[in-house]
């Protein structure tokens, strides 16, 4: 009859594991003092012709709120349906945010194009995912109806 007290103080071990690594996911989730979507321009200002200017005022700004630069080459910028932006080299600063618009365009310090033909955000519902290089998640945002066009993520 020692199989009782036996599970009990394996139960106790469990939990003081465990408890240390469920602290840490709350912190994780809340995207501070980290790399993450910032705000999101979802619906392009104006009717939505496609034109590239049109294309180019739908965008997301990613915010660094680390203290430190961190370069993005290999992150991700995804979509709902698996629209995919792939960052190449780019180094954004500490407490710096870079701007990824839709359509085409010379990318410049602040500003990335996706240089897509058509929008990749949509106006009635979507979600973003920033995606680190080794494909883990590092953040999400989602919109599920029109509002102002505008989503502010965090
Ligand atoms: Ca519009
Ligand atoms: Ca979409």
């Amino acid at each position: 009859m020692r199989i009782r007290p036996t599970a009990a103080w394996a139960l106790v071990t469990a939990t003081a594991l465990t408890a240390p690594l469920l602290a840490a996911v709350p912190a994780a989730a809340a995207h501070q003092g980290g790399l993450h979507l910032a705000k999101i321009q979802y619906d392009s200002p104006g009717k939505d012709t496609r034109s590239n200017s049109s294309l180019n005022a739908e965008w997301v700004n990613i915010h660094n709120s680390t203290r430190s630069p961190i370069q993005l080459k290999g992150y991700k910028l995804k979509d709902d349906t698996g629209y995919t932006y792939t960052f190449g080299s780019y180094r954004i600063g500490a407490g710096k945010t870079v701007k990824v618009r839709t359509g085409s365009g010379r990318n410049a310090p602040g500003t990335v194009y996706w240089n897509r033909k058509s929008y990749v955000w949509n106006n009635d519902g979507d979600k973003a995912r920033l995606i680190k290089p080794t494909g883990s998640l590092l953040d999400s945002c989602s919109w599920t109806k029109k509002d102002k066009g505008t989503k502010n993520c965090h």
